[in-house]
């Protein structure tokens, strides 16, 4: 549709919908109007693939996540559609500002970080590249909690984000599957056959909702079947008792509906809790038994086949349940012999890690796991047995170690591993990370099953992190070098060529200004706080964790404060220190981060005596559509982990797609922005994984001692302590105590130094203009490789035997 079509859609969709005219509806009211549009013309394109999918049955990936971080879709959709050009024309004409239109739009934060929002990625790239893909996961009533700085403190607020209806999403009740949570097992024989029943057990209805999702610049529309735990309509779901247990029964009714209420807050701490669990097998027995149906549909084929047309990706280990689930559908529901079934299963499923933090690894106490999902557990005890007994038959080398490679022991389930004994593929996420599981985290299982493991380095979609975020920068990109990057990421290299170009660095430099000057209108509208647009944006946004050093970053910021309090004419740049992220709910020390930040920002902020050469912004309730409008805005991207902790990141490759340059260690994903860029472009400090190691094995490292013997560092972590930043003393005492009593886990005082060295060269660099343009420019060329179009095609070839499909119009 061209610009005045969408112009009268719009207002005849305000009269025949919502019973408006243009002159009186709301943004909300335009909102819905447009999005209406864009999912009608969705829908009829979402039935002719789905139709194609139906007749051709192309061999077809599922992935399985407990998280989807979609963010806002009406911009991406249009996007995809080449749609949103003409509908921001046309929303001006009408009167509108577009970005206040695409902002009514509540985003969806089914996800706490990189994991989730990795899953949205590959979803935009599996429809861009014409795979058949879709997404299994959760429709959590509540998504992230939204956060909020009270007295300086981060509270949360429950994020109800379905409180509107959500436009994108159609139910689907015909496809609703029933779920049986606990009960008892039965086995009998039947035709001499034996048989496994299960009975007395509670049932819960899942209802899938099905969204769209759209394809760049072609015709497919995938879904992402996100499913909810509603009441079960059938007989033995009704009431048949006295009174009292009426109310029982309808309590114990509303316990299961609870199943998909909301997102667990933590992702880097194992929580344990039974509810967690439940969510994890309705999420896979939900969607198995609607592959498998839909399988024996299409194809009209026993299960043995079910391989050969699918594949299961599992996101972490928290849909491993699907091992155990896929088993008891094929035995118990299908008929299969067990070795069998676990031909199926071994050649369906495959696992990605994204963790080697040891306090993420999933493991369910027996007790708990056995009476909520009775048969899956015996299935996982007899995987385990078998695989113990293969181990110790075929491989005598490992038998000593049996007992810690077992998928239950200790009196728990180990989910790692039974994703890897019940897969055929385990990758990790950036070459650094599978290196590290296949030298030390999995070791053993890399000795026992090699050919299972293998590597695929994230990606970002860069339609959303650079297309739609960032509409500038695309179009000086596009009159340099053409728009075939768009289908073509890689081609971004292109750019090279205008690394040094005077007139090129001039116009990448206006982007850059009007993006930060974007950002900074929206820090006072929400802050009050005015920044100086020709500062360092400087930038850290991410979930706050001790292995990210959120810390590291602001103690620096405090060093630099005392510096220009003792130098208050030192001729450095002015720098803002841009902060975003969410503490788990209860993860005291991160919330004491916040604290710190925050009090930082008061005190330093209102200073008058740095002369304003340092602003720290804490911007609240990080998410998806914040960092839509904080990384176009960033120079300066701190990617600082602890080596050898974050398996891979993806703002990173976000940030520096966008032209920020990195400040980093050597950890993760930045090991290989570093292959692409090289070090002279970028700030590398800190220590080294084995450097790290070296001083793990040895004992050889004493936060204490460095404490003591560093003035700057004794000084600066006194402030901590003496009531400096106007809160009581006790206030950062965990701070300290993690420090100096803890013996600093992360690293902080042992790379303060070097960090400092690599944040003096970021300011010499930044009054070197020239330079900093040429580095920005080279950055953004090399960042193609981080396209999840990338990674999609290596999983589709390597992990999925997927090809791009190319579809044949459906008849
Ligand atoms: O793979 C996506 C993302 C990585 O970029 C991050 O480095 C990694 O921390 C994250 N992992 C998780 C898993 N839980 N924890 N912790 O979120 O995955």
């Amino acid at each position: 549709m061209n610009e005045q079509q969408l112009q009268d859609s719009i207002c005849q969709t305000l009269e025949k919908k919502l019973g408006t005219t243009i002159n009186e509806a709301t943004s909300r009211e335009i909102y819905i109007a447009v999005s209406s549009i864009v999912k009608e013309n969705l829908n009829s394109e979402w039935l002719q693939t789905t139709k194609r999918y139906k007749e051709q049955n192309p061999r077809t990936v599922y992935y399985f996540s407990m998280e989807f971080l979609m963010g806002r879709l009406l911009e991406s959709n249009l996007l995809n559609m080449h749609w949103l050009e003409p509908m921001k024309a046309a929303l001006t004409n009408l009167g509108f500002v577009p970005e206040d239109i695409f902002a009514c739009e509540q985003d969806a934060g089914l996800g706490n970080g990189g994991l989730g929002r990795l899953a949205a990625c590959f979803l935009d790239s599996m429809a861009s590249l014409q795979i058949p893909g879709h997404g299994y996961g959760i429709r959590y009533k509540y998504g992230l909690f939204e956060q909020k700085i009270v007295d300086g403190n981060q509270v949360e607020l429950p994020d109800y984000w379905l409180r509107e209806p959500y436009v994108w999403e159609t139910k689907r009740p015909d496809l609703t599957a029933v779920i049986c949570f606990g009960g008892r097992v039965e086995t009998y024989e039947e035709n001499g056959k034996m048989k496994v029943s299960l009975l007395d057990t509670e049932k819960v209805a899942a209802v899938p909702y099905d969204v769209p999702i759209k394809g760049y610049n072609n015709e497919t529309i995938n879904t992402l079947r996100l499913w909810s735990a509603e009441p079960l309509e059938s007989e033995d779901g009704f009431y048949a008792g006295d009174k009292q247990s009426y109310y029982d029964h309808l309590e114990s009714k509303r316990s299961l509906e609870r199943i998909s209420e909301f997102l667990y807050p933590d992702d880097s701490n194992m929580d344990g809790k039974m509810l967690r669990l439940k969510q994890q097998y309705f999420l896979v027995s939900s969607g198995l038994q609607t592959i498998v149906k839909l399988f024996k549909q299409r194809t009209g084929h026993s299960c043995l086949k079910l391989h050969e047309y699918i594949s299961i990706q599992i996101n972490d280990t928290h849909p491993s349940l699907v091992v155990p689930e896929l088993m008891r559908l094929l035995m118990d529901e299908e008929g299969l012999g067990w070795d069998e079934a676990w031909h199926v299963t071994t050649n369906t499923v495959a696992y990605t890690n994204h963790t080697i933090l040891s306090e993420a690894l999933e493991k369910w106490p027996v007790p708990l796991f056995s009476q909520l999902l009775p048969r899956i557990y015996m299935i996982t005890e007899e995987i385990n047995e078998r695989f113990c007994q293969m181990v110790y038959h075929d491989h005598p080398e490992y038998r000593s170690v049996i007992h810690e490679l077992a998928v239950i022991s200790y009196g728990q389930v180990r989910m790692a591993h039974l994703a890897v004994v019940g897969s055929y593929s385990v990758n990790g996420v950036a070459k650094m990370h599978t290196e590290i599981l296949k030298r030390s985290e999995m070791k053993q299982f890399y000795g026992l099953f090699p050919g299972k493991f293998n590597n695929k380095t994230n990606g970002i979609t860069h339609r959303r992190w650079l297309m739609q975020a960032n509409p500038e920068l695309t179009s000086l990109i596009n009159s340099s070098i053409g728009e075939e990057w768009k289908e073509r990421p890689k081609d971004l290299i292109k750019l090279l060529r205008y690394s040094k170009d005077a007139s090129f660095q001039e116009k990448l430099f206006e982007v850059k200004q009007f993006n930060k000057q974007n950002l900074a209108r929206y820090i006072k509208e929400k802050t009050g706080l005015i920044i100086d647009d020709r500062s360092i944006f400087d930038v850290q946004i991410k979930r706050l964790h001790g292995y990210k050093r959120q810390l590291l970053n602001i103690l620096y910021v405090i060093n630099r404060y005392l510096y220009l309090k003792d130098h208050p004419h030192a001729d450095i740049p002015a720098r803002t220190f841009i902060f975003g992220a969410k503490a788990a709910p209860s993860y005291h020390f991160a919330k004491q981060v916040i604290r710190l930040i925050v009090s930082a920002a008061d005190q330093i902020n209102n200073d008058a005596s740095i002369n304003d050469k340092i602003k720290i912004v804490f911007l609240e309730n990080y998410n998806v559509s914040l960092a839509e409008m904080i990384i176009p805005a960033s120079e300066v991207s701190q990617q600082i982990s602890t080596a050898g902790k974050e398996a891979s990141g993806t703002g990173n490759m976000k940030l520096m797609m966008n032209g920020a340059l990195t400040l980093g260690t050597l950890d993760g994903a930045n090991v290989e922005i570093k292959d692409m860029v090289g070090s002279q472009n970028m700030f590398l400090f800190g220590m080294e994984e084995s450097e790290i190691e070296e001083l793990h094995r040895t004992g050889g490292y004493s936060a204490k001692s460095l404490y003591q013997s560093d003035k700057r560092l004794h000084h600066m972590i006194n402030q901590l302590h003496d009531g400096f930043f106007g809160r009581d003393e006790l206030a950062f005492k965990d701070i300290y105590y993690h420090l100096l009593r803890d013996n600093d886990e992360y690293f902080v005082l042992k790379d303060f130094e070097s960090y400092v060295e690599a944040q003096e060269m970021i300011d010499q660099t930044y009054q070197q203009w020239n330079k900093w343009q040429e580095m920005s420019i080279t950055n953004i060329a090399h960042s193609g490789k981080f396209s999840s179009d990338r990674t999609i095609m290596q999983y589709a070839s390597e992990i999925w035997n997927i090809s791009p499909y190319i579809p044949v119009p459906a008849k």
